[in-house]
């Protein structure tokens, strides 16, 4: 499907994606890294592992105020889901819990919670679920037959397996990948066609254009041509054709056309704020004029109602 002509393949997108969504309306969340490099883990993108020299200084675990305030700054500049990363391979559950205290206080500003903080063994899931975290992203970041060329640190498997205690505790999936990183067009068939046939389609799907980070080993990667960006964003909305396709990293890079290509094919919703975990991210006031110039509204998002336990919800209150 990948490969059909480019007019077919958009006006097949396209279709699914008016039946099924208001193609007019974009999701929007904002990101913010809790946690930032030192990860043991040697993905061979990523800006944070501990073991490429990029440039990234290792952090400890934000504080709860801190975190607060770039949630409620998110939330007045419009998002409405509030993602919060973490370079950990797998939490410990000493972290699980500082982390679940961030997500009651994040929610009682209004706004739907998402965490990426590695492998969760299923108890760390129920806890995550049990603080009120609406989504929960592990990637499965490429094919399964080109996974060993970027990640030896962490199994295929121990993917699939995080992704099931999330859906055991009731939580949202968000999973996607990266593409851009060598692989070819059968093999980004393959992520997609793998995200297609999980046990359900995640809620969310980032699609996440390699950004190419110095001192990463693909740093240098060929760059993969655009229209094929735009493709792998249209079997997405093929093959998933319910769940929220994120134009995720690498905005900063395309061109305004591209993105508004990325939207028609069947995206519907970004990363929003200046920055993602440590690379860049277009401008505030770019997105806005780019979505006043497409006619692009902010999707509205009800917040679901879970139990806030009341002593955070007092301290995040303050
Ligand atoms: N450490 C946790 C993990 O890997 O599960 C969570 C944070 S990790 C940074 C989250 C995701 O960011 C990765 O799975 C990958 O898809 C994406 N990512 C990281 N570096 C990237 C890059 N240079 N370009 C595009 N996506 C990237
Ligand atoms: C996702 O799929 N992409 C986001 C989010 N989920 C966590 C991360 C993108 C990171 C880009 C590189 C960086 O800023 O460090
Ligand atoms: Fe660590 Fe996640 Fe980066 Fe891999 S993607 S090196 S696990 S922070």
């Amino acid at each position: 499907m990948l490969g059909l002509p480019f007019a077919d393949l958009l006006a097949r997108a396209h279709a699914k994606h008016r039946a099924h969504h208001d193609a007019n309306a974009v999701q929007i969340s904002t990101l913010l890294s809790i946690k930032t490099g030192g990860c043991p883990e040697d993905c061979a993108y990523c800006p944070q592992a501990a073991r490429y020299s990029t440039g990234v200084k290792a952090e400890k675990l934000m504080s709860l105020d801190a975190v607060l305030d770039k949630a409620r700054a998110a939330k007045a500049a419009g998002a409405t889901r509030f993602c919060m990363g973490a370079a950990w391979r797998s939490p410990k559950d000493k972290d699980v819990a500082k982390v679940a205290e961030l997500v009651n206080a994040v929610r009682v500003v209004g706004l739907e919670t998402c965490a990426t903080v590695g492998m969760l063994s299923a108890p760390q899931a129920q806890r995550l679920g049990a603080a009120g975290l609406d989504y929960y992203n592990q990637n499965l970041d490429t094919a399964p037959e080109y996974y060993g060329q970027i990640i030896h640190t962490r199994d295929f498997q121990d993917r699939l397996d995080t992704l099931e205690h999330v859906r055991e505790a009731g939580m949202k999936t968000c999973c996607g990948g990266i593409v851009g990183m060598g692989e070819t067009r059968e093999q980004r068939a393959g992520l997609l066609q793998t995200l297609a046939n999980l046990p359900e389609h995640p809620q969310s799907v980032p699609i996440n254009r390699l950004v190419q980070v110095e001192g990463t080993p693909l740093a240098g990667t060929a760059l993969l041509d655009p229209f094929e960006f735009v493709r792998t964003i249209a079997v997405a909305r093929i093959l998933m054709p319910a769940s929220m396709v994120r134009l995720s990293a690498g905005r900063a890079e395309m061109s305004d056309e591209l993105q508004a290509l990325c939207f028609f094919a069947g995206a519907n919703s970004i990363f929003y704020g200046e920055k993602l975990l440590t690379t860049g991210n277009p401008d505030v006031a770019h997105d806005q004029a780019l979505f006043a110039r497409l006619g692009i509204e902010p999707m509205q998002v009800e917040l679901e109602s879970r139990t806030v336990h009341a002593d955070i919800a007092a301290g995040a209150a303050a």
